[in-house]
């Protein structure tokens, strides 16, 4: 293992001096220290694509960038990274982590091909990488590697990071990771201290839907656990992976089962992701579907790092994009009230809610292949 410090220190040395990404747990120290390290930056993008983008137009700027992410996300970065990278020959650093890793124990399904394949497609984007160093002695050999490759060749490089390969560095001041315009964590914690817990609006929504009925999209990241841990039951659809796409999956849904209510519920960091779907169900305007933001304003799953949710109005934002209601919730029997009327939709419903999760909260112990298996079936019951 090395230390965060020791790698921005080293990586600091050689020119680089402005961090962006997106957030895996594997990835925790190195962006907790970015955020920390005054005489560096840390942009949190809302997706790795972006992160690239980010990254071109600091060094573009005079910088010289370093993109964080998990290899989940690497699909989403090619295009910009073939396109805008490779293209005009911008020498960034890119770190991606091995979730997956086919030499390590099994990890969770959604990882396992692109586990295998990871380097495979570094190879294929014709991008030279190595592996991210575990210990001092091979941090030194990785920094003349990066020397050599981005600084004297300038070309962009890759190193691709396996689990446990960096300490662990705590946060001690989140309040430096923020927009000006932004809420400082103080004013969160002020502001949501009568917050509900996902926990709690799981229940209530299990207890306002019925299998015959309602049709349930829980995104990646805690919700589908949360969803799971509630009840476990036929209409429900707990994704793992494809981050951001639980409401275009709600979409396709609502559009092939017009008499059943579709109710997808997302994650603020999720959503972030591919912001633009919100435009496209304004735009198809399903009446039956019901999108829920459950906001904890933390990528809570993968080590609590803040999104970027506090400046933005959801509310605001779902009524621009023609939801024909949006409304803003803070407490279950508003939620309560709120499905009980079941509305012509599309209805977007901006929850806050406070982060935590009950201790052991289980992965669904059924097979991704047998939740859509089984949640089709029930559909044609
Ligand atoms: C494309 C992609 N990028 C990154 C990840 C890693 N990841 C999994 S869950 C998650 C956080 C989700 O945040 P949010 O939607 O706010 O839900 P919460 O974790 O708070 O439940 C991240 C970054 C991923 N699975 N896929």
């Amino acid at each position: 293992m090395i230390c965060a410090e020791k790698f921005l220190d080293e990586a600091f040395y050689l020119g680089f001096n402005a961090y962006t990404g997106v957030p895996c747990s594997f990835l925790k120290p190195l962006i907790n220290a970015s955020i920390e390290t005054d005489h560096l930056s840390y942009i949190p993008a809302v997706n790795e694509g972006d992160a690239v983008a980010i990254a071109a137009g600091i060094y573009l700027g005079g910088g010289l960038p370093v993109v964080m992410f998990q290899n989940s996300g690497l699909g989403n970065a090619v295009n910009p990274f073939t396109s805008l990278i490779q293209t005009f020959e911008i020498p960034i650093l890119m770190i991606a982590t091995l979730r997956g890793d086919p030499e390590n124990e099994p990890d969770e399904p959604q990882h396992q091909l692109m586990g295998k394949i990871t380097t495979q497609i570094l190879d294929l984007m014709e991008v030279s990488w190595s592996w991210f160093p575990g210990n001092e002695d091979e941090l030194t050999v990785t920094m003349e590697t990066i020397k050599d490759r981005i600084i004297d060749y300038q070309k962009p490089h890759v190193l691709v990071m396996k689990k446990g390969s960096v300490e662990p560095y705590e946060l001690t001041d989140q309040s430096k990771h923020k927009n000006d315009q932004a809420l400082t964590i103080d004013d969160c914690v002020n502001e949501t201290s009568d917050l509900v817990s996902r926990g709690d609006v799981m229940k209530m929504i299990i207890e306002k839907t019925t299998e015959k009925d309602d049709l349930i999209i829980a995104t990646t990241g805690y919700s589908g656990r949360e969803l799971y841990a509630a009840e476990d039951r036929n209409n429900h659809f707990y994704m793992v992976g494809s981050m951001g796409c639980a409401i275009d999956i709600g979409l396709g849904l609502s559009m092939m089962q017009p008499n059943k209510r579709v109710i997808v519920i997302d994650g603020d960091g999720a959503l972030l992701m591919r912001l633009g779907a919100m435009s496209t169900v304004g735009f198809m305007a399903p009446e039956n579907l019901t999108h829920i933001v459950l906001d904890n304003g933390v990528y809570e799953s993968t080590g609590s790092q803040k999104t970027v949710s506090s400046i933005l109005d959801f509310k605001m934002f779902a009524h621009s994009n023609c939801y024909r209601n949006s409304s803003k919730l803070n407490s279950l029997e508003d939620l309560d009230s709120l499905l009980e009327s079941n509305k012509k939709g599309p209805n977007f419903i901006h929850f806050p809610i406070k982060a935590g999760v009950p201790n052991k909260l289980p992965r669904p112990l059924i097979s991704p292949n047998e939740v859509a298996q089984r949640f089709r079936g029930n559909i044609n019951d």
